[in-house]
């Protein structure tokens, strides 16, 4: 397994010389964050650290079941920490803290970046990106491995969370055979693959349903061969469904046939997120979104821009 990062035996100095250490998950976290989070805490933990958990929003109910969990706080930082590990943010925005929290991203913190998003331009004052790891979770597995910190059974079932989510069960493009080989020895360490898979995959709250519903009983395809949908506020109101809510939608959307691309555009408190999937090989989704100022995966990405969404009617002249 090769894992040749210039940062990581200084990551290493800096875990061993720290005592209380903040582990900060993206915003609106996901499986993947929220996996890493939570396994960097149990592995810290078992060095005997202090450890926190501090995110801008709370895990979406589905992670309920992971070890952990409850240590996942909702707060702001503060910064008198020994060391930060931010883990899966594709960007200094995504944690949610690089306006009320400056000086996290301006290298005169012990800050740790971990992720693998193509987006990420290396924040941190120590920083181990795999832009080509399908999930942050294989690259905290495999910086544990390299360093020979213990995976037990808990980290193992946070890390394999991650894999999981990330590659949307095993079905998206980034699913490779290291996500497999890594995933398998996660099963070997006693990862609770059932739970995973009951809890997260085949778990739908009749709320998710409703929502979802509405994202596809308003989808469209345009002559350019976009799958396209729109969620507005009234949707959420309506259906009691949070923003969380739409993981995963944005996959149903992208399988109308011999579609370039999916979006769903959401309206989400004054501004409108964009998610992106693609199926095809040539399509470059990241890029689309950096039209926008968002970023991501090839395959997989997103943006935020201010405003809402309002209907156009087209009319043209046909014969
Ligand atoms: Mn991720």
């Amino acid at each position: 397994m090769d894992f040749n990062h210039p940062d990581l035996q200084k990551i290493d100095n800096l875990i061993k010389q720290s005592k209380r250490i903040l582990i900060i998950p993206h915003k609106s976290p996901d499986g993947d964050t929220i996996g890493a989070s939570l396994a960097m805490y149990q592995v810290l933990r078992g060095m005997d650290k202090d450890v926190d958990v501090i995110c801008t929003d709370p895990a979406p109910e589905e992670f309920t079941f992971l070890p952990n969990i409850e240590f996942l706080q909702v707060g702001e930082p503060t910064l008198d920490y020994d060391a930060y590990f931010i883990l899966d943010a594709g960007a200094i925005y995504l944690t949610g803290f690089h306006e009320s929290h400056p000086k996290l991203f301006d290298k005169s913190l012990e800050v740790v970046n971990i992720d693998h998003h193509q987006s990420n331009d290396y924040y941190g004052k120590y920083n181990i990106v795999e832009k080509e790891t399908a999930s942050a979770t294989i690259v905290i597995y495999k910086m544990f491995m390299e360093l020979g910190y213990p995976i037990d059974r808990y980290t193992a079932t946070c890390l394999l969370t991650g894999i999981y989510t990330d590659t949307g069960s095993f079905m998206h493009s980034n699913t490779s055979s290291e996500v497999f080989r890594v995933a398998s020895r996660l099963m070997a360490k006693g990862a609770n693959f059932r739970s995973i898979s009951k809890e997260i995959f085949n778990t739908t709250k009749i709320s998710t349903m409703r929502l979802w519903g509405r994202v596809m009983r308003k989808i469209n395809k345009t002559p350019e061969g976009i799958a396209m949908s729109v969620v507005k506020q009234k949707d959420f109101d309506d259906t009691g469904a949070d923003y969380s809510e739409m993981t995963g939608v944005v996959d149903y959307i992208n399988s109308v046939p011999g579609a370039q691309y999916s979006v769903i555009l959401t309206e989400k408190g004054g501004k409108v997120k964009g998610s992106l999937r693609t199926l095809k090989e040539e399509v470059d989704v990241a890029k689309i979104a950096s039209d926008f100022g968002g970023g991501g995966h090839t395959k997989a990405a997103g943006f935020t821009i201010p405003g809402k969404l309002q209907k156009e009617v087209r009319w043209k002249v046909v014969e």
